[in-house]
């Protein structure tokens, strides 16, 4: 992959004996790009202090437990956010069954203009933007139950009003001044334009930051001039408004030297020498519009710098942050379409003399879609909640939940073909296509794999600063006690095999061994983190075996305890639905437990890490021979 060659080459190979350089324990790591962090910040990376995240998953990464953004289980809704929810619902629903048409529009290729208009006098081009801009003004909640109703019914149309309002203006509305908002809010709320998010080139798709496209600036400032290529752009063949990201020569304050950074730009097509290539024939989501955009000596004019020049890959980063709880709204929505049939299938279905329902084969499959969709559905309105309740500290969270949504997707549409057999196979029972359109969402706004990486290896330079700081306070131990005291008693009770840990607290107590359970592997992944940073340190870059099982670990350990969070709370308050969501709660954490400690072995385990190696042989062998390397298994 390509950023394996960059995380691999990118670190220095060798550290001093135990330093832990929270600078190098990262993504990044080009010589280049570390000058440029220290220059930026004016300190050098290593006297960095930890920064505090109330993040539970960045916390998970020291073994600590961090509940805020957890329990309970976050609800910012007034009563007047849901008023208004729910004069949106029904109507949003009702479209969807009677006006808009899945199939003929994956059929044809395209969004049908009757839907793009009922969409636009809906509002819902705009859900998020302010209603002063003449948008819904919907919060982060009110929008993920909205696009729930989308993703349940239409996921081309999902895409194409993601990649318009999820990303396309999301940057201005997140970071653009008053008079960009005022400039361009109205007409994309409004639907009248189209956005479109241009990041993706042909040699940068998951190196975000190796984009070649150019934007010059003009000798007295006024303006721009942009030239480059894009692909695969959602909306790229009718988008009128364009978020584009290029590289611009930027001058360091300090030295003078002139380095090429990536700044955002809002391009508009009729700024002229903006085309696009013919759409994209694609697997799924085909009723969305994907093309290549190609820029031409483009001038845009400089108050059109979105986010401050050499501020835009962090603008980018902020974008898809900002919009990955959406993803999994939507997919939750999916999978509540998918189990619907599955479930209605297996109650009227008989076969051998029974209602397939009544096989166990079939209500594993059933209680698995269920417990996986809980899942979801339990970190998106988490996720969303948070956002809303104002944290700034969401975005392992966020990527976390478009992984696992993704994933679950897949599985539960999968299973749902798979319980109706050959019926769900058919194209008349509508999930061969839900299965073709899901396919991507594992693939773009950050693939899953780097997303893995990006999870672990952001949640490792945590832990490493908080190691630092450990180590530092060894430096001066008399003003440091009570941090050494606290650090050392942990390590010296975890050294005899006995656990700090304490059950989560807040969760109701029908849940206490799940909450014990969540707590002791929070334990176990902290001290595993610490034992890779402390062997491999800077090093730990290039561990991906390892690192995917410690991002596994971090999803199911994250999952569990937003179920767990969710669930306590179902049950604190008496829900009718209460003891189902109990069972869901105490299988899935059960299970998720289980694999995060058998994760956690494999990262520790010699034998394990010898296993690898020899997957890097085969590998290598198979590039090497430009395909499989054994014979044909009889010889001919
Ligand atoms: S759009 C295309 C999507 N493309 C990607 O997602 C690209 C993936 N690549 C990356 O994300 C980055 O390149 C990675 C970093 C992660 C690999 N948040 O040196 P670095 C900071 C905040 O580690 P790199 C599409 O698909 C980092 O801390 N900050 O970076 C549309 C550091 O800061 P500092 C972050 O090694 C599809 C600095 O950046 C983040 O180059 C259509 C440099 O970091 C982050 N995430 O690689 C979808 N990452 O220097 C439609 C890094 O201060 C929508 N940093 O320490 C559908 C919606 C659903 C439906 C809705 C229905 C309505």
């Amino acid at each position: 992959m390509m950023h394996s060659r960059k995380l691999i080459l990118s670190l220095p190979r060798v550290l001093p004996a135990q330093q832990i350089s929270p600078a190098s324990v990262c993504f990044r790591g080009l010589a280049t790009r570390a000058e440029a962090k220290t220059e930026k910040k004016d300190v050098p990376s290593e006297e960095r202090k930890p920064v505090p995240s109330k993040s539970f998953v960045m916390n998970m990464f020291c073994g600590e437990t961090v509940i805020d953004q957890l329990i309970p289980y976050p609800n910012y809704l007034t009563e007047d956010h849901t008023e208004v929810l729910h004069m949106l619902l029904d109507p949003t629903e009702k479209f969807f069954k009677d006006c808009n048409d899945p199939v003929k529009n994956d059929d044809e290729a395209v969004v049908a203009g009757d839907t793009l208009q009922g969409l636009r006098d809906m509002g819902a081009f705009g859900m998020q933007v302010p209603q002063e801009y003449g948008g819904l003004g919907l919060n982060n909640t009110q929008y993920a139950r909205m696009v729930e109703i989308v993703g349940a019914s239409d996921l081309g149309v999902g895409i194409t009003l993601g990649a318009h309002q999820s990303i396309g203006f999301k940057g201005i509305l997140i970071v653009g001044t008053p008079e960009q908002k005022a400039k361009y809010l109205p007409k994309v709320a409004s639907g009248e334009h189209m956005a479109a998010f241009a990041l993706t080139e042909p040699s940068s798709g998951s190196d975000a930051s190796s984009i070649r496209s150019r934007a010059v600036p003009s000798e007295d400032g006024s303006h721009f001039i942009l030239n480059g290529t894009k692909i695969w752009i959602s909306n790229g063949s009718f988008a009128e408004i364009f978020t584009v990201f290029a590289k611009t020569p930027v001058k360091c304050p300090k030295t003078g030297d002139i380095k090429d950074k990536v700044t955002a730009f809002i391009v508009e097509r009729s700024f002229g020498g903006l085309t696009h290539g013919a759409p994209e024939k694609k697997m799924g989501i085909k009723a969305s519009n994907t093309a290549e955009v190609y820029f031409d000596n483009v001038k845009i004019p400089a108050e059109n710098v979105l986010g401050g020049v050499g501020n835009g890959f962090k603008v980018a980063m902020e974008i898809l942050n900002n919009g990955r709880f959406g993803m999994a709204a939507a997919l939750s929505g999916s999978m509540r379409a998918s189990i619907l049939k599955a479930v209605d299938f297996a109650t009227n279905r008989e076969q051998f003399g029974s209602k397939i329902k009544t096989y166990g084969t079939i209500q594993e499959k059933l209680a698995r879609m269920a417990m996986v969709h809980y899942a979801t559905e339990s970190l998106a309105f988490m996720i969303s909640s948070n956002m809303d309740g104002g944290s700034k500290d969401y975005h392992l969270e966020a990527a976390i939940s478009k992984v696992y949504a993704s994933e679950a997707a897949w599985t539960v549409t999968d299973e749902a073909i798979q319980i109706m057999g050959g019926m769900g196979f058919m194209k008349e029972t509508g999930l061969e296509r839900v299965l073709r359109d899901l396919r991507i969402f594992r693939i773009f706004e950050g693939t899953n794999d780097i997303l893995r990486l990006f999870v672990a290896l952001t949640g490792m330079q945590y832990a490493s600063t908080h190691l630092k700081v450990v180590q530092k306070a060894m430096y001066n131990p008399a003003s440091n006690i009570g941090l050494l005291i606290g650090e050392g008693s942990k390590r010296a009770i975890r050294a005899i095999g006995l656990s700090n840990a304490r059950p989560l607290p807040g969760v109701h107590s029908n849940l206490a061994s799940q909450a014990a359970d969540i707590s002791k592997t929070v334990e176990l992944f902290g001290s595993a983190c610490e034992a890779l940073l402390i062997k491999h340190r800077a090093e730990i870059i290039g561990q991906q075996f390892a690192l995917n099982r410690i991002a596994n670990s971090a999803i199911d350990i994250y999952t569990s305890a937003a179920v767990i969070s969710r669930a306590s709370k179902a049950i604190a308050a008496g829900s009718p639905t209460a003891q189902h969501e109990e069972n869901i709660a105490k299988i899935f954490i059960d299970e998720a437990c289980s694999r995060t400690r058998h994760n956690l072995k494999i990262v520790r385990s010699k034998d394990a890490m010898k296993r690898f190696d020899l997957m890097a042989s085969i590998s290598n062998d198979m590039c090497e021979n430009g395909g499989l390397v054994a014979g044909r298994a009889l010889g001919f």
